[in-house]
């Protein structure tokens, strides 16, 4: 058991660089390569790995401390000296774990004549690894390469900063990269118009990929180095690498002294964290914080920074989610929309609460989804259900002998299931892409209805091959079993139309609420007699007021003028429906 000063490692030259994140606490236990610190200077952020597995002693650091090269970080005990990388001394600094560092660099050493561990935290430059289609002076097509970035591993590409046709300056952002340690905008090499872009986001890229096609006005990047420096640029010995970009910090940020010479080109990569103040959608965090936030799905852009600069800290990604969670599910539907706050109402007077059953909340929250969803119209009209009533009534004694029970539900299934297939728009449902929408070669009807638990709207498949008694078997059936709770998950699955009978409970017209993906609803309300003139008298009919809500996205209110009309059309006259 021995105690050990973990140090900061070789930064490239930089020094004060700001302690942005804590990662480990006193007691801790800790393995080789787990962060202990992140540092950022105004270009780069990096996590300080653990050089050794042991117990955080004490943390010898404080967020917002500045620090350099061989500062101390923490004290750590380790229980077993042969987990460490060096034993023999009290001390021990913060490496670039082997694997980050490639192979080509495991026998470099950097100016400060430190070893190879060190080299790997070194100033970020790389070789130009464009490639001119043409260089006499002329336009030129130029292709933009991922250069050295420290590591063989493909990394995400997490932003695409330019389109095809932008004009793009030299060392202007083309994409930002990130790994799990770090984030780093990658600068074009050239000047001009970006004529391809040849990755995108979400994608993976390696040293060597090629980014974009730049069009130059024939000027390459670089091209009035000397062929000497050139050639220096691409020699093997000047390929330093990104140095693990998780680890070091940008040239500039290196006294001139400590720099080795480079090419005036705009070949060096910066490790910029996506940070401009210009830009508020930028986010402003570091690499440990966008992997909890990647982790647990969360958008840093919707995260409000509460660091220095506004920089997002692990617990505002915390405070966020917490926030999240605590969100009532039906609120969350509607999320970034005002909530309404809950009051105290017993200042007002007696209240109680009541439970919602399970049905209620869910029914509450599809109908926020659909309500916030939908570009909802509703139209209305009244269908003279004068003969239909009589034709119903006449089969009263009949539905008795079939033990059922006729009432005009089934006649307006039926209507609407013929209404339907002759006006498919209304059997269509939209796509979330916005690009599409898909049109269903089959008439399933749902019909809502109220139960004890709340409302269920189970669905009559095929409702346009079915006869009225058929028609009214299932009503009678799926209403039942709807109120017994005895409804199976697929009875109330694949409708394509819903119908919202009120009639029964009454009423002149209400504006029912599409049940999305559905492209419509029928409400029904109560039937009344009223005087309706035929050309030469009043003559009294029964009217049944209908509201059609339908979801503008995919009706236009042309053809829900002639699915209404078809479908008082229907009802009025059922021999229609032999058409
Ligand atoms: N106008 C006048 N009377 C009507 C009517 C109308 N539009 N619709 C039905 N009636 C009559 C029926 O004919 C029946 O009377 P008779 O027994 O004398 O024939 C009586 O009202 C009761 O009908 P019912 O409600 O039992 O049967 P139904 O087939 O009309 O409806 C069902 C079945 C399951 C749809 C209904 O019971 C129901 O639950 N409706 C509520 C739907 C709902 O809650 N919608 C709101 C959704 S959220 O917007």
């Amino acid at each position: 058991m021995s105690k050990e000063v973990i140090k900061v490692p070789d930064l490239g030259g930089a020094e004060a660089v700001e302690v942005i994140e804590i990662a480990v606490a006193s007691g801790d236990s800790i393995a080789v390569d787990d962060t202990l610190v992140v540092l950022e200077s105004d270009k780069a952020s990096m996590d300080v790995p653990s050089p050794k597995a042991g117990k955080v002693v004490e943390v010898l650091v404080k967020e917002g401390d500045s620090l350099s090269e061989g500062d101390a970080i923490l004290e750590i005990e380790i229980e077993d000296a042969s987990g460490g990388d060096d034993p023999q001394t009290d001390s021990a600094e913060a490496q670039v774990p082997e694997s980050d560092a490639p192979e080509s660099d495991a026998t470099e050493s950097d100016d400060s004549g430190s070893d190879v561990t060190e080299s790997e935290a070194n100033v970020p430059k790389v070789e130009d690894k464009t490639e001119s289609h043409q260089s006499d002076g002329s336009a030129a097509v130029e292709t933009v390469q991922v250069p050295d970035i420290g590591t063989e591993d493909a990394v995400d590409i997490v932003e695409v900063a330019v389109a095809v046709g932008d004009h793009i300056e030299e060392g202007g952002t083309l994409v930002v990269l990130e790994s799990d340690k770090s984030s780093m905008e990658l600068p074009s090499t050239f000047s001009g118009e970006v004529k391809e872009i040849l990755v995108k986001e979400g994608g993976q890229v390696k040293q060597g990929d090629a980014i974009a096609k730049i069009a130059t006005n024939g000027k390459k990047s670089g091209q009035e180095e000397t062929s000497a420096t050139k050639e220096q640029a691409t020699s093997s010995d000047q390929q330093q690498p990104l140095a693990s970009s998780e680890k070091s910090l940008p040239a500039d940020e290196a006294p001139a002294t400590d720099k080795k010479p480079q090419p005036q080109s705009a070949t060096e990569v910066k490790t910029t964290l996506q940070q401009t103040e210009s830009d508020p959608s930028d986010i402003y965090a570091g690499p440990a914080v966008r992997q909890l936030a990647r982790e647990l799905g969360v958008d840093l852009r919707q995260v409000k920074g509460s660091g220095p600069k506004s920089r997002i800290l692990k617990e505002d990604v915390s405070e966020f989610v917490k926030k999240a969670l605590k969100q009532p599910a039906a609120a969350a539907v509607g999320a970034g929309i005002p909530q309404v706050p809950d009051m105290d109402f017993s200042a007002f007077g007696p209240v109680e609460d009541i439970n919602l059953s399970k049905i209620a909340q869910l029914t509450a929250q599809n109908m926020v989804r659909n309500w916030l969803n939908v570009p909802a119209v509703t139209q209305f009209d009244d269908a003279d259900i004068t003969d239909m009533e009589a034709f119903r009534k006449g089969l009263k004694a009949e539905a008795e002998q079939r033990g059922t029970k006729l009432t005009p539900l089934p006649f307006l299934v039926l209507a609407c299931a013929k209404a339907l297939a002759a006006n498919p728009v209304f059997n269509r449902s939209w796509h979330s892409s916005g690009k599409k929408v898909i049109q269903k070669h089959y008439v399933h009807i749902g019909m809502a209805v109220d139960t004890p638990r709340g409302l269920l709207v189970p669905v009559i498949r095929d409702a346009d091959k079915k006869g009225l008694w058929e028609l009214a078997e299932e009503i009678n059936l799926l209403s039942t079993k709807a109120r017994e709770g005895k409804l199976s998950m697929a009875e109330m699955q694949g409708g394509c139309f819903s119908i919202s009978s009120l009639g029964a409970a009454g009423g002149t017209g209400f504006t029912p609420i599409v049940n999305s993906p559905e492209a419509a609803i029928l409400g029904v309300s109560k039937a009344a007699v009223k005087p309706v003139w035929n050309g030469s008298e009043f003559a009294p009919r029964q009217l049944l007021p209908l509201s059609l809500t339908y979801d503008h996205r995919i009706v236009n209110g042309a053809d829900a003028g002639r699915f209404m009309t078809y479908l008082v059309g229907v009802i009025a006259d059922l021999r229609r429906l032999l058409l």
